[in-house]
């Protein structure tokens, strides 16, 4: 496994430390340690030892402000916003070290959010402080086979039952289910227009939508795996007569959307940082490799071609980051949407990488194709990275829309 290279301390904050805070400097001092510790241990592929890191390591905590007990420092409003700025340097430094461990503690992430948000003091008190520790893990149960990108036309029902709610559909994709202790769950409130009415639902079923927290082992919920070409714990949710108690839900009935989307707003930055993570894994690789392959006589390195290649890598990554950064210092400093900013970091963030990760299989010739190469293992790694969490069409739908609102 390669060693922490010197380039690793040039995340976002180096490159443009202006767009930070004095209190995420030592952060990124202990991210160096974590990365060296991550990239020692052998084994990458065991999800349960990668969900451990996050609570060895302590980097839970930067996924809940600072007012429930977290490490979440934020202007705004210390009640609900976490620190984005932190959540990126976390993410590009796990990007870099262990794209596994990247993507569990992200849907840590998107599974605490909607209950900082929305939750009830009793859900907060629950769930959050276990998940700072790590003895809890959560999933985001948001897509489905029918709904993508197309959130508003999801088919799970919550029915109201007593004093509960019975959940009814399937969820698939969803990160974390093998090692999931609850998932926060999306789904429309349904029943007799009686029923409907008494609940106050919203008349457009679209506007239905709303948040739930269920236990994993609730009876009527079954988890099913699915595999991936990563090593990335992900499964299908099915809820059949799936029964959960009244003060499961999050928020209010109908909110679930905004939730949903406030909760990408602010986690798909974050997306854009663990792809900078894995581009400067590539990138690194690539240099090391063409420095010491010599074709023609000379070094790769030597060879006007392949500096080209290095130039625009490096050049494309650094563009990455400083748009990561302005969109993390935005949500942190004005604590409201950013809607256009975030899209733009996460579209250009995952696309640039993958370009790099391209051109450094490339560099690296048929070894690049070898599994047992790191650059082999990163362009299958950095691929789901444009699709999850809002493909790269949809952020531009989101940019597009705001420029046709504003002119
Ligand atoms: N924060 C707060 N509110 C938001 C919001 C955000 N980021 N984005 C949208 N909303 C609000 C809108 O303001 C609107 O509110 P009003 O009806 O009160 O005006 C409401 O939500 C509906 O918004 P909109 O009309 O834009 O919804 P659409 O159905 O057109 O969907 C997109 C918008 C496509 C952007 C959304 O469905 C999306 O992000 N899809 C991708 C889903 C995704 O990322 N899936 C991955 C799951 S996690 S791996």
């Amino acid at each position: 496994m390669s060693a922490l290279p010197q380039r690793l301390s040039l995340t976002s904050l180096d490159t443009i430390p202006a767009l930070f805070d004095t209190h995420h400097r030592p952060l990124v001092e202990h991210l160096t340690g974590v990365a060296e510790t991550l990239l020692a241990e052998a084994s990458h592929d065991s999800a349960r030892v990668a969900a451990d890191m996050g609570a060895r390591h302590g980097l839970y905590p930067y996924l809940v402000p600072e007012k429930h007990g977290g490490a979440a420092v934020n202007a705004p409003d210390a009640a609900t916003h976490v620190d984005v700025r932190a959540l990126v340097l976390i993410r590009d430094v796990l990007g870099y070290a262990s794209p596994l461990a990247d993507a569990i503690f992200a849907v840590q992430g998107l599974g605490s959010y909607p209950i900082v948000l929305a939750g009830t003091d009793a859900q907060r008190e629950r769930y959050l402080p276990a998940v700072i520790r790590g003895e809890r893990i959560a999933g985001f149960g948001l897509t489905e086979p029918e709904a993508g990108s197309d959130v508003a036309s999801m088919r799970c029902e919550a029915r109201p039952d007593g004093d509960g709610w019975v959940l009814e559909g399937d969820k698939h994709f969803i990160s974390n289910v093998p090692i999931a202790h609850h998932h926060v769950v999306f789904a429309k409130v349904a029943g007799d227009e009686e029923t409907l009415r008494r609940i106050g639902a919203p008349e457009d079923p679209r506007r239905r939508i709303t948040a739930f927290v269920v236990e994993s082992d609730t009876p009527g919920l079954e988890q099913q795996s699915q595999q991936l070409s990563i090593h990335h714990p992900i499964g299908a949710l099915r809820f059949r007569g799936c029964r959960i108690p009244g003060d499961a839900r999050v928020g209010a009935i109908g909110q679930g959307f905004k939730l949903a989307m406030q909760t990408l707003d602010t986690f798909r930055i974050s997306v854009g940082a663990a792809a900078n993570g894995m581009a400067t894994a590539a990138l690194d690789d690539a240099i090391a490799f063409v420095k010491g392959r010599e074709q023609f006589g000379k070094p790769l390195s030597a060879q006007q071609m392949i500096q080209g290649y290095l130039a625009d890598m490096a050049t494309e990554l650094d563009a990455a980051r400083l748009l990561v950064a302005r969109a993390a210092h935005q949500k942190d400093t004005t604590g409201g949407r950013a809607s256009t900013e975030v899209a733009m970091a996460k579209m250009f963030a995952t696309e640039a990488a993958q370009r790099i990760v391209d051109k450094a299989v490339q560099l690296h010739g048929g070894r690049g194709v070898l599994t047992e190469t790191r650059v082999e293992n990163l362009y299958r790694d950095i691929r789901p990275l444009r699709i999850y969490e809002g493909t790269t069409e949809i952020q531009r739908i989101i940019i597009a829309r705001a420029l046709l609102e504003d002119r």
